[in-house]
């Protein structure tokens, strides 16, 4: 059988607020801030690819060199407990180039792509679609980071949930905790695949958010033009400064935009002043304890949880079971 048309639903409209309200809201916290799904507009997304080949950001080369050794170890505990034709259900899928590198070895019965930004989405899977004629595609236009309830065109039986890429380090552990929850519900008796960057010395998580090409500056500015796009607000982004900050205490690496003097930022109906120096939080990268992370995972309910890491123990692939 071949099939050549993914099917799409959208999930967007319904969120409780849109994406102004909720970037007024941020701004006008005492402490402000601005969420990390706002970073990925077009050049967001470009910038962030280039973030990943440069020598500094480690994670996504080191998570793409486990899943190459350990992709027939992880296809076999998974076939051994998921029937044939298993759901992939890909979190934040992007181009979905992650996803399909591994269909050769996980042989997934139906591919459900969930991402936030949907025009990029339908385009991605289409072109996609055509590469693999045979397997079934849903693209879900979702921002699950607010909830992870799939719509029930998206289920049906046991799904491996796949979510790569560390981005579960964007969660605070409660909110992480909350998604793996969400995520097992969704999985409906199946499996998880999850990566997830670990707790590694300062200076290498201070170099892969402060590059010297000065990439991720580059792209931590960029949300301020994205935000000025969104909200109709007037940030000059001459006026801020990258900070990337090892947060040891919290186990993470905070990105920060700090004020080079004292300004302030116009929007339709809004207006917020910021000191000199005074900061907006636009992320949190959360590195994680290999033991911490598994027992995340147990305390969202799930089972027979198995790791795999790099020689080095920077990166760690978990598989699960709901
Ligand atoms: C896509 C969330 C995994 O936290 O490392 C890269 C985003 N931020 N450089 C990360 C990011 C700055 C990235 N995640």
């Amino acid at each position: 059988m071949s099939v050549n048309l993914p099917t799409f639903v959208s999930c967007l409209r319904s969120a409780a607020q849109g994406p102004a309200e909720e970037l007024a809201a941020g701004l006008m916290q005492p402490a402000a801030a601005i969420a990390p799904k706002f970073f990925y507009d077009s050049l967001g997304s470009a910038l962030f690819a280039a973030i990943t080949q440069l020598d500094e950001y480690y994670p996504t080369r080191t998570e793409a060199a486990i899943f190459a050794a350990e992709q027939a170890a992880i296809a076999q505990a998974l076939h051994a407990r998921l029937p044939p034709g298993f759901t992939l259900v890909d979190l934040g899928a992007g181009d979905g180039a992650k996803a399909a590198g591994l269909f050769d070895a996980l042989k997934p019965g139906r591919y459900v792509a969930v991402d936030i930004s949907e025009p990029y989405l339908r385009g991605a899977l289409t072109a996609l679609q055509q590469r693999f004629p045979a397997l079934p595609m849903t693209g879900v236009g979702l921002d699950f980071a607010a909830s992870l309830q799939l719509p029930a065109e998206a289920l049906d039986g046991p799904a491996l949930v796949f979510y790569p890429g560390s981005s579960i380090g964007n969660f605070s552990p409660d909110d992480a905790l909350r998604l793996l929850v969400q995520a097992r519900a969704a999985s409906q008796g199946g499996a998880l695949l999850i990566g997830a960057d670990l707790m590694k010395p300062q200076p290498v998580l201070q170099a892969a958010y402060d590059d010297a090409l000065g990439v991720t500056a580059a792209f931590n500015l960029n949300l301020l033009r994205n935000v000025n796009h969104l909200l109709r607000s007037d940030f000059d982004v001459a006026d801020w400064s990258h900070v990337a900050r090892v947060n040891s205490t919290l186990g993470r690496v905070e990105m920060h935009l700090q004020a080079r003097r004292a300004l302030a930022v116009r929007w339709p109906g809004g207006e917020r002043r910021f000191e000199a120096g005074e900061g907006i939080h636009t992320e949190n990268s959360h590195k994680w304890k290999a033991a911490s992370f598994e027992g995340l995972l147990r305390d969202a309910g799930w089972r027979d949880v198995r790791r795999y890491t790099d020689a080095r123990g920077w990166f760690g692939v978990y598989l699960a079971f709901a």
